[in-house]
Order: structure tokens, then sequence, then C-alpha cells
């Protein structure tokens, strides 16, 4: 069957929608990337896509279906178009749910904190070093969370590479900017391991390309 492709809301920068376009490209669904300023999420007609002005959001016109929320919209990509289970897990198995499990703590755990961390160091116009200190050194506990649990392991979840793996990637990018207080490669050797594996994948590897071209481009 021929798909007619997906349009994805997202932002040259923002991490978020990057990671259902390594969805998308994994699973060679056909879509269409459509960058919106953060001004205008917060307008219509872009609010009536997402009524919580931000990206990601999807409209899918093979389905009908217009969602928003990263963790919604991937796993409504797996199990609308990975029957083949190439990056997800047969539904009801106990991976199946582990991967939601690593997606939930992604998208709860990971982000938010990740998100304010850039937030307090670089666009807050005090600087707070009491709330910095707080949300990197969140940044450190979850990446020893990480990093313990994938010691022995080349992927989070049943032995292979998954959406759960692709969902942490986007974030990690933002490291540098928290200068000396976090080394990947030094303090989370494990970690930083298994990003380089999954960054190598092409579909993966294609995604960080177009980024850094949209974020040139800007
Ligand atoms: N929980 C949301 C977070 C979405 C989000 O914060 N997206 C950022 C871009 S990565 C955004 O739209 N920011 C706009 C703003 O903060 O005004 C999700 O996972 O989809």
């Amino acid at each position: 069957m021929s798909l007619k492709p997906i349009t994805l809301w997202g932002h040259d920068s923002g991490p978020n929608a990057w990671k259902v376009a390594m969805i998308l490209e994994e699973l060679n669904v056909p879509y269409t990337h459509k960058m919106i300023d953060f001004p205008d999420m917060k307008k219509q007609p872009y609010e009536s896509i997402n009524p919580n002005g931000r990206v990601p959001a999807i409209e899918d016109p093979n389905t009908g279906i217009t969602l928003w929320e990263t963790g919604a919209i991937i796993e409504y990509l797996v199990e609308t178009y990975d029957k083949q289970h190439t990056i997800s897990f047969a539904i009801g198995t106990k991976e199946y749910f582990e991967a939601k499990q690593w997606m939930y703590y992604e998208v709860s755990g990971q982000g938010p904190y990740f998100g304010q961390a850039v937030w307090f160091t670089v666009y807050h116009p005090e600087k707070l070093p009491g709330v910095i200190d707080r949300y990197v050194n969140e940044i450190g506990r979850v990446s020893g969370v990480l990093d313990r649990f994938l010691k022995d392991k080349e992927f989070l979840v049943g032995g292979k590479f998954s959406y759960a793996d692709a969902a942490f990637v986007t974030w990690y990018a933002v490291v540098p900017l928290f200068g000396d207080k976090i080394h990947l490669e030094k303090d989370f050797p494990v970690l930083n391991a298994w990003l380089e594996r999954t960054k190598a994948r092409p579909a993966i590897a294609k995604i960080l390309q177009d980024r850094e071209a949209a974020m040139k481009a800007k």
C-alpha cells in the first residue's frame, strides 16, 4: 500500500520533533517536516493542531489522526507502521512494556530536566547557580541510571535497537553547553558508547545531519 506523507511539525533546534523524525526515517514512512517558529506555535492555525502550542505534532492523512506529545506520537507510529516490529516489540510482551518504560522515562525524566538545564544556563535572564546545579545534577543522575543499566547491553530493550534508544539521542546534544560539569566520555563511558552506536545507524545519522542543516539555514 502506498502511504501519503505524514506532516510532522517541528522546530529547527528544539530536540523533540527530531526524535519523531528518527522514527519515521527508521520505518521508511514518508513525511514532510514543516518548521514553525516558537511564537507561531502559540497562535492559530497551529493551536488547533496542538492546543499546547509546542512541537512536535503530526497530521496523518492515511488515518485522519492528528497527535501531539512526542511519546504519544512515537507509540502511534510504531503501533501503526511497525507491524514487523523492526524497532518495536509485539504487543503485550515483556519487551513491549519495557520499551514504553524507557520512553516514558525519556519524556518525563530526560526531556524536562535537560530542557530546564538549558533554559537556566543559556536563556534565563538571571543566573541562579542553585537552580542550574539542580538541573545539571539531574542530567548526571539520569545519565548514571542509563550508564549502569547498559553495562553489558548493546541497547535498552530486548538486545536490539528500538525506538526507546532513539528517543534519548537528541537531548544529549545539549551536554557541551554545560562545559566541565558533564563529561559523557569520561564519566559515563557505557552511555557514551551506546549513544555512538545509536547515532551510527543510517536513519539516525541522517536526521542528525538534517537537524544541523536546518539550524545552519536559520
Ligand atoms: N512534552 C512535550 C514537550 C514539547 C516541547 O517542549 N517542545 C519544544 C521544542 S523541542 C517547544 O515546542 N518549545 C516551544 C516553547 O517552549 O515555546 C513533548 O514531548 O512533545
